[in-house]
């Protein structure tokens, strides 16, 4: 039987993460799919294990001495891959035709599969609705949210000419704060720099 379930980032790294440790440990038939918007949203933006570092949250609220939420994104997709099962991968709403390639992919495979897509909520990011797609594509473009896939462990990455991170932090309401912040910046350019070289998600000079 094939089967194909599905939550979003709070329900999958969070409240869920229990329950899906042991399907993936289990080794069932299932394409897992996390929505990651990123945070609570029908809740109210509560801050979750995917909310990224520094972001403007209701549980994570700026402030005299916060800037935000203090923690980065839990590693999901290491941790799913972590199980050992035969395929992982991240995917973002910017890439239609590379989610579907991925989900062609996933469903040819027998045993459990974890993907987990990237898509802006406009309200909860504060950006306008028009802006969704460039928000998503930068998010990919500056190594922020890279586009990886692990087939039985082995790494795959989307390269990129990495854009610098304020590119992607300045077109959203829940990371205006940081704009002004030089140090702040740095250490969420450190994140994206980070992810660049532990994928090798940069293009080579010769083929740029
Ligand atoms: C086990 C459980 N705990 C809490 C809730 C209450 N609840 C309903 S929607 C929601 C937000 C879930 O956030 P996320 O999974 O990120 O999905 P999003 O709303 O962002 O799409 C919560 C906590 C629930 N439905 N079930
Ligand atoms: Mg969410």
């Amino acid at each position: 039987m094939r089967r194909q379930e599905q939550a979003g980032d709070g329900g999958t790294a969070d409240i869920g993460l229990q329950a899906l440790s042991g399907m993936l440990e289990r080794g069932h038939n299932i394409l897992y799919v996390c929505y990651d918007n990123e945070a609570y949203m029908n809740t109210g933006i509560q801050r979750s294990g995917l909310t990224p570092f520094d972001s403007n949250t209701t549980t994570s609220p700026i402030g005299e001495k916060s800037t935000g939420n203090i923690r980065p994104k839990k590693p999901m997709p290491e941790i799913a891959n972590a199980h050992g099962i035969p395929y992982v991968a991240t995917a973002s709403c910017a890439f239609p035709m590379d989610i579907q390639r991925k989900v062609k992919k996933a469903i040819s495979i027998k045993g459990p599969k974890y993907m987990q897509i990237h898509v802006p909520c406009p309200l909860g990011w504060r950006h306008e609705t028009n802006l969704t797609m460039q928000v998503s594509k930068m998010a990919v473009e500056t190594g922020l949210y890279p586009l990886i896939e692990y087939e039985n462990g082995i790494l795959i990455a989307r390269k990129i000419v990495p854009k610098p991170v304020e590119e992607y932090l300045k077109l959203q309401g829940r990371f205006k704060h940081l704009l002004k912040n030089p140090e702040e910046l740095k250490k969420i350019q450190d994140i994206a720099d980070s992810n660049i070289k532990k994928y090798g998600l940069k293009v080579e000079a010769a083929s740029a």
